[in-house]
């Protein structure tokens, strides 16, 4: 009870902060455009609930993460809880297969080293036996561990080749691309409009006007200022490539690890069983702030998504899966430059027309002052 009254204390505080965001729903980059006028908090008293539809940056859906999912846990070992299929059969696969071939192998190998260290001491053993052949054991210590090895290599290419399944017809596709040192994402198939992720930082961290992190937002240092906003229950197909240097777009409770590499596009897919709040970071060391620039992606029903993705100006594709252009109640041509269909998507330097597109630059702008510190 006492942590749900701090709890609630902290959640009230970040909506307050929220709040700032209020001021213009309709234009995500607003608060971090101006910070350095009034202050902010002065112009929108916050009059958020918890079930305010706005709590990170960009106007994603309020959703509080929950303690121990989609995010790592201090003191425990072992795999996040999965939130897709694929993850769900990879967690099996490693609880119920590899932990216990490996203890049971390291356990065999460490009682055949006592056994030998004992019986065969100089002591017990004066006169050591000069057999250096013994073709049943040979055949033993060699069929054995290949024997071991067919079994794993079953279940694991099947794995292997489920983890990298090209999503279907009709899947939402998310394009994530890795810059020095934050995120920013397309969504192609939605009309093409672009959000910027940037670290939020801590309390005693942030200049005037920036929001600070709070526990409504997430764990201290995977807490991004914009959520990646995906349905739950539709499969998804993730893009990833890179502006700068490889980056890696991760989260571990999707069982999801894919370098975004300059130059080129990667491509995967997952499926997210469970509505949620997930936890991820760059997982390819790519420089000095490697390790501020996580992702944060928020699980939804497929009926909120729409709602989002129409808020962000975008537009759901027609019913048809494979219509392929946004639908004709695209607003003033929002994606123009990247219309084109997800396998050919290679324009990631140029500059994106859409109704976001103060955001990139002045989050730039925000990572180059994270950069300072
Ligand atoms: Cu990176």
């Amino acid at each position: 009870m006492r942590m749900l009254g701090l709890k609630s204390i902290v959640l009230a505080a970040g909506l307050a902060l929220a709040g700032v965001g209020h001021a213009a729903p309709q234009a995500p980059a607003a608060p971090a455009a101006a910070p350095s006028g009034s202050t902010p908090a002065a112009a929108k008293p916050a009059a958020a609930t918890p079930t305010d539809p706005m709590l990170a940056m960009d106007g994603a859906p309020a959703m509080l993460p929950t303690p121990g999912v989609g995010m790592p846990v201090a003191g425990e070992i072992g795999l996040q809880p999965q939130a897709t299929k694929t993850g769900e059969r990879a967690l099996g696969f490693h609880n119920h297969i590899l932990v216990p071939v490996i203890t049971a192998i390291s356990l065999f190998v460490l009682a055949l080293l006592l056994w030998v260290m004992f019986r065969y001491r100089a002591s017990a053993n004066p006169v050591p036996s000069k057999t250096s052949h013994n073709t049943l054991i040979e055949i033993i210590w060699t069929g054995v561990p290949v024997i071991i090895l067919a079994l794993i290599a079953a279940p694991s290419i099947g794995l292997l080749a489920q983890q990298y399944k090209p999503a279907p017809d009709g899947a939402v596709t998310l394009k994530a691309i890795g810059n020095q040192w934050y995120w920013s994402y397309q969504y192609p198939d939605n009309g093409g409009f672009e959000i910027t992720a940037n670290m939020l930082k801590e309390k005693d961290e942030v200049g005037a006007g920036e929001r600070a992190r709070t526990d409504a937002d997430g764990p201290k240092l995977l807490a991004a200022d914009n959520r990646v906003v995906l349905p739950v229950g539709v499969p998804i197909r993730l893009l990833t490539t890179s502006n700068d240097v490889i980056h890696s777009w991760s989260i571990p409770a999707f069982w999801i690890k894919l370098d975004a590499v300059p130059g080129r596009v990667n491509e995967t897919s997952f499926t997210i069983d469970k509505e949620g709040v997930y936890y991820g970071v760059c997982s390819e060391l790519c420089g000095a702030r490697h390790g501020y620039m996580p992702i944060t992606v928020e699980a939804v029903k497929p009926a909120v998504f729409a709602a989002w993705v129409k808020a962000k100006g975008g537009t759901m594709p027609n019913t048809g899966p494979s219509a392929g252009k946004p639908s004709t109640a695209a607003p003033a041509q929002p994606g123009a430059a990247l219309e084109t269909n997800t396998a050919e998507i290679v324009n990631t330097t140029g500059p994106v027309e859409n109704a976001t597109s103060a955001a990139p630059a002045i989050n730039q702008a925000a990572a180059a002052g994270n950069a300072g510190q």
